[in-house]
C-alpha cells in the first residue's frame, strides 16, 4: 500500500509537498486535550494561520473515522476541537485505532510519525513529552521521546513540558542521539516558562540556519533521527515562575492522592495549571504554542 492510501494526505498538502513548499505538521492531542473548550477550536484556526502568513501550508494531523490524516479542512478541525469521544493516540495506538475505525487525536509521537511517513520536514507545537517526575516510582516517560529518536523530523517546540522532569528529559534525549539546539538562546525553555534553567549545547538563530542543520544531517545518513529546535516563551508573556511552581507542587500532590496515571496525567495537570492560575497558564501555554508555529 503507498503511503497515500494507508494515510489519507490532503490535497493541498499534497500539491505543496509536490511542488517542494514548505508544509508544517502540528498535532491535534493539544487542540482535543490540552486545551479548554471552546478557545481550542479558536486556536486550532489560529495555529494553522499562522503557519500561513510564514508562507507555509499547515497540515495538522488526526484519525478519523480509522483514517490516519495529514492536513484536515475546517469541518474535520471542528470535528476535533468538540467531539469529545476522541480518544488521545500515540503512535502505538494507531494501528488499533485504524483497525476499530475510530477517531483520535494525536500525540508528538503519532504526528511526528504520521506526517515524516507523509514525507513531512517539519512540525511545530507547545511542549513535548518527556521524563515525568517521580520516574523512579512509576517509570513513566512520555513515548515521545524514543518516536523522535527513529523519525527524521524537526520539531520546533517552547521545550519540553514544565511538568516533567526537565534535566531527566534532556538527559534521555541525549541517551536517545536527538539533536537539540536553542532558538537564539543557550537555555533549554521551560514550556510556559521562557527558561527551564538548563543550558543547551547548540544555539541557532535563523529558520536558515536550522535548515543548514537538516542538510547537513540528511547529507551524513546514519539512522533516523529527530532535531529539535526549542523555541523560548517570550519572557514578558511567560506565566510568573512563583506561581508556576506553586500551583505544580499542589497538582502533583493532587494527582498523587487520586492516582491519576497513564494517559491522564498530562491532561490533567495541563487543566489544573490553567484553572489554578486564572488562565495565566493558558495564555502562556498559547504564548508557547505560537512562538514554534511561526519559525519555519
Ligand atoms: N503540549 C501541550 N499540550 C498537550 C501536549 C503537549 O501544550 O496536550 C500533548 C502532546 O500531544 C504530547 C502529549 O505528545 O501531550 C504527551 O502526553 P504523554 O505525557 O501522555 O505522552
Ligand atoms: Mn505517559
Amino acid at each position: 500500500m503507498s503511503s497515500r492510501t494507508a494515510v489519507v494526505v490532503s490535497d493541498e498538502v499534497w500539491e505543496a509537498l509536490a511542488a517542494r513548499r514548505p508544509v508544517v505538521a502540528l498535532e491535534s492531542t493539544i487542540i482535543a486535550h490540552g486545551l479548554p473548550r471552546p478557545r481550542n477550536l479558536a486556536v486550532a484556526g489560529e495555529l494553522e494561520a499562522l503557519v500561513r502568513a510564514g508562507g507555509a501550508v499547515p497540515a495538522t494531523v488526526a484519525v478519523l473515522d480509522g483514517v490516519p490524516r495529514v492536513g484536515l479542512d475546517a469541518a474535520q478541525l471542528e470535528r476535533v476541537a468538540t467531539d469529545r469521544s476522541l480518544r488521545k493516540l500515540g503512535h502505538r495506538d494507531l494501528p488499533l485505532a485504524v483497525a476499530a475505525g475510530t477517531c483520535g487525536a494525536t500525540t508528538v509521537s503519532a504526528t511526528a510519525f504520521l506526517a515524516a511517513r507523509a514525507g513531512l520536514r517539519v512540525f511545530a507545537t507547545g511542549g513535548l513529552g518527556g521524563v515525568h517526575r517521580e520516574w523512579v516510582r512509576g517509570q513513566d516517560e512520555s513515548a515521545d521521546l524514543r518516536l523522535l529518536a527513529r523519525t527524521r523530523i524537526t520539531v520546533v517546540c517552547a521545550g519540553v513540558k514544565s511538568i516533567l522532569d526537565v534535566p531527566a528529559t534532556l538527559e534521555r534525549l541525549e541517551t536517545l542521539g536527538v539533536g537539540v539546539a536553542g532558538y537564539g538562546t543557550d537555555r533549554f525553555p521551560g514550556f510556559y516558562l521562557a527558561s527551564s534553567g538548563e543550558p543547551v549545547d547548540w544555539t541557532v538563530g535563523s529558520p536558515e540556519e536550522v535548515a543548514a542543520v537538516m542538510r547537513a544531517g540528511d547529507a551524513l545518513g546514519g539512522p533516523d533521527a529527530a532535531l529539535v529546535v526549542a523555541n523560548p516563551v517570550p519572557e514578558g508573556e511567560q506565566l510568573d515562575p512563583a506561581l508556576h511552581d506553586r500551583v505544580l507542587a499542589q497538582g502533583l500532590a493532587e494527582c498523587r492522592e487520586r492516582g491519576i496515571a497513564g494517559q491522564a496525567v498530562t491532561p490533567f495537570l495541563l487543566e489544573y495549571l490553567v484553572r489554578h492560575t486564572d488562565g495565566a497558564a493558558l495564555e502562556a501555554n498559547l504564548a508557547a504554542v505560537r512562538g514554534p508555529v511561526r519559525v519555519p
